[in-house]
């Protein structure tokens, strides 16, 4: 299928930059760098980084696709600068260097190291770590505050919160308090639970060890009707499930009661249908262990979706390796690194999040410009008043 937005982005962890391309916003969205940065801050709290977050203060120049504060149809092109190049001039260097700079040999496991560079018939590991390193993400926020700023237009908001760290598990909300979470030192919404994720952390970081974790995504104010029944490829869930089942870390995802929906009986597993009052729909659902979305579209209630973070792969106390060099049993490579990164995927989640929204909308209604997208988006909505 092809997108109607969509993004690629480049660079390396310690090369000189991360660069985007962004194609499919139409002209007329307002959109301002500090935007951008107001979500690239986000991603980089949350208790238990590493201290490269000391280091960089990632903001993003838009070099392209935008003019006087607002995008002009044309593709958007974003570069952050890596603050910490200067300490890697040397072994990152783009030219050809005369000094000896010594190679990565001891794939660590649960990361990229040993299946790329076999892959890529290197010999060295430093190449793909540089890639395949998280640092990636800063560049899918950015494009995913992009892809925020417009569905924003249409009322949509999407959110993140912890729900467990280490085994530590939050209450189940009953309404979250947003603001709670972005003051939260790991992004959760119960103080209790809070205490005892960063206790986890402590734990982990005198034992030299890593945690995971759960975090939570929810789109509210998505229309009904974004995705479709009547191709694979165009199932929203499925797209949904690609792009953050692609975030460094993420090995699983539910949408709505996902695993939990395969014991209930079906008279408790799906949502009933109740008339409502309330615009923009003349019915609502009782419940949403659907999490907005059935037949691969939204139902118009909340997208929800949770996903599951292993423990980040460096370890300061590294797991047995061999050596690619020798092919002597040596322990993994360690460098510096982060401890935990939950808090974080929730943000990077919202983002890709958005990108998949802004895609589906953009598929539903079209438009060169916002208003246009706008006034096929209000003829959608009002269409549905017929049934009401
Ligand atoms: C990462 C290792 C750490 C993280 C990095 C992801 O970087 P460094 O190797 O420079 O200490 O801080 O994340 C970021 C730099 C970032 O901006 O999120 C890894 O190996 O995945």
């Amino acid at each position: 299928m092809m997108s109607r937005f969509r993004f690629l982005t480049a660079g390396e962890s310690h090369g000189k930059g991360l660069t985007v391309i962004i194609d499919g916003m139409p002209a007329n969205v307002p959109l301002t760098e500090d935007y951008i940065a107001r979500e690239l801050g986000r991603r980089q709290c949350g208790y238990g980084r590493g201290s490269r977050m000391s280091i960089e203060h990632d903001r993003a120049e838009i070099l392209s696709g935008v003019r006087h504060g607002l995008t002009i149809g044309s593709p958007i092109s974003l570069l952050i600068w890596n603050r910490d190049w200067e300490n890697w001039k040397e072994i990152m260097s783009v030219s050809p260097t005369e000094k000896e700079i010594q190679r990565v040999t001891r794939p660590r496991p649960g990361h990229a190291d040993l299946a790329g560079v076999t892959k890529y018939g290197l010999e060295d590991i430093r190449p793909i770590l540089e890639r395949a390193s998280a640092r990636e993400t800063a560049a899918r926020v950015a494009a995913g505050a992009v892809a925020r700023r417009f569905v924003q237009e249409f009322g949509v908001e999407i959110n993140s919160h912890t729900l467990a760290v280490g085994g530590e598990w939050a209450k189940p909300p009953g309404s979250i308090d947003w603001q709670r979470v972005e003051k939260s030192p790991v992004r959760c919404a119960d103080a209790e639970a809070e205490k005892a994720m960063m206790t986890a952390i402590d734990r982990v970081i005198s034992s030299k060890d890593t945690v995971g974790g759960v975090c939570e995504i929810i789109a509210s104010g998505v229309p009904m009707g974004l995705g479709s029944h009547v191709q694979w490829d165009r199932r929203l869930d499925g797209r949904i499930a690609q792009i953050v089942m692609s975030i460094n870390s993420v090995k699983g995802l539910d949408i709505g009661d996902g695993f939990r929906l395969a014991g209930l009986r079906g008279s408790e597993a799906h949502d009933a249908i109740e008339t409502s009052e309330e615009p923009p729909y003349p019915w609502r659902r009782t419940t949403n262990h659907a999490g907005g979305i059935e037949g691969g579209m939204s139902n118009g209630e909340p997208i929800v979706v949770r996903v599951a973070v292993k423990p980040v792969p460096t370890l300061g106390s590294p797991l047995p390796s061999v050596d690619l060099s020798t092919g002597e049993a040596v322990q993994a490579h360690f460098e510096r690194s982060d401890i935990c990164v939950v808090p974080a995927v929730g943000v990077i989640g919202e983002a890709m999040l958005a990108v998949v929204l802004a895609d589906a909308m953009m598929e539903k209604f079209g438009g060169d410009n916002l208003e246009e997208t706008r006034r096929n988006y209000d003829n959608y909505l009002n269409s549905i008043r017929r049934y009401g």
